[in-house]
């Protein structure tokens, strides 16, 4: 897949993610500062300086990752479209890794012109050694990436922008904290993260560890959503926002590209309502591309599938009813919930 190393795309890398157990381990994100109202640290040991302000940062995304398919979302549902700018690579990875077509094509960066996204880690740091992934957060300003971590990515585009265009709405409400904090720990581990142990394991015993936990914690799910329309509260909420980018992939990519073939999402009738539903949301359908998932999973791979071919089908449409109530109407939820 390559990597960087001090500053220098390697086409060929030194190790895999996997280690001698077969397992697959994910790398820790290397770029970890944080956009603050006021421009103070994030946290302990981030650098500040960068503060909300419209038009300064700009998200580089792949369609088909689901970890930027979420920081697309928070930005969506807070209306910051035309306070964060966009672009996405191509969705087929090359020997440089993640690339984009030429301006002003569409998948081109519109930003810096770059024809890779190594080219932008080198931007921000010329002795950068490490994993080169989206989704990337980048000050214009300061000409440097702010964060590649997805979970703290969302986290500022809730809590940091209001008073610069935002909307008011927060995906992170202080009295669900703690529930949307334990509901993460099991999806990220077991679902989100728990399809890539499946598909990248390089042993029977850790693919099947992963597929056994997949979908217990699956199993887990369906059941908390027969009782509740949402993972947490009465509103979706940032785990819900967590939840949907696999969900969406699942039957198209996962359960053939990564063997997760025991149950479709389609099997499961309240998953199945779920993701419709939360699909048929406003602003939602088009930050998802079904095709783009395949041609993104079914890429070349030595491993997993040599000669590049991609399936036709499954068949699925989101866009039927949900049966779940419209929620996009808060009367109608607040009815719902009384
Ligand atoms: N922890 C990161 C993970 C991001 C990630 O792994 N992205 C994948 C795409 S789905 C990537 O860019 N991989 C390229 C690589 O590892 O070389 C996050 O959540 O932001």
């Amino acid at each position: 897949m390559g990597v960087m190393i001090e500053g220098v795309w390697h086409a060929e890398e030194p190790a895999s993610g996997s280690a001698d157990d077969g397992k697959y381990r994910r790398s820790v994100s290397a770029f970890r500062n944080w956009v603050t109202p006021d421009g103070a640290p994030g946290g302990e040991g981030c650098v500040g300086g960068f503060a909300a302000e419209a038009g300064r940062y700009h998200l580089y995304v792949a369609l088909n990752c689901p970890w930027a398919h979420r920081t697309m979302i928070v930005r969506v549902l807070k209306g910051l479209e035309d306070v964060v700018s966009l672009d996405a690579v191509l969705p087929r990875r090359s020997a440089e890794g993640w690339i984009f077509a030429a301006p002003p094509e569409a998948n081109s960066d519109s930003l810096l012109g770059s024809h890779a996204l190594h080219k932008i880690y080198a931007a921000a740091d010329t002795a950068f050694s490490g994993r080169v992934t989206v989704p990337v957060l980048w000050d214009k300003k300061r000409r440097t990436i702010v964060s590649n971590e997805s979970s703290e990515i969302i986290r500022m585009l809730n809590s940091a922008f209001d008073d610069v265009g935002a909307n008011g709405a927060d995906l992170y409400p202080t009295e669900l904290r703690g529930d949307i904090d334990r509901v993460n720990e099991r999806v990220y581990r077991s679902v989100n993260n728990g399809v890539y142990r499946a598909g990248f394991a390089r042993s029977q015993e850790a693919y099947e560890e992963a597929f056994d936990e997949l979908f217990e914690a699956l199993d887990m799910l369906e059941a908390r959503l027969a009782t509740r329309r949402y993972l947490c509260g009465d509103m979706p909420s940032e785990a819900d926002w967590r939840l949907f980018p696999t969900l969406m992939r699942f039957d198209v990519a996962y359960f053939g590209a990564f063997k997760c073939n025991l149950r479709r999402i389609q099997d499961y009738p309240n998953l199945w309502g779920y993701v419709r539903e939360l699909y048929q949301m406003q602003g939602i359908a088009a930050t998802c591309d079904l095709d783009v998932y395949k041609q993104g999973y079914y890429s070349i791979s030595e491993l997993r599938n040599p000669l590049g071919i991609v399936p036709k089908g499954p068949a699925v449409d989101f866009s039927t009813p949900h049966g779940r109530r419209n929620v996009n109407d808060r009367i109608g939820q607040s009815a719902a919930v009384s």
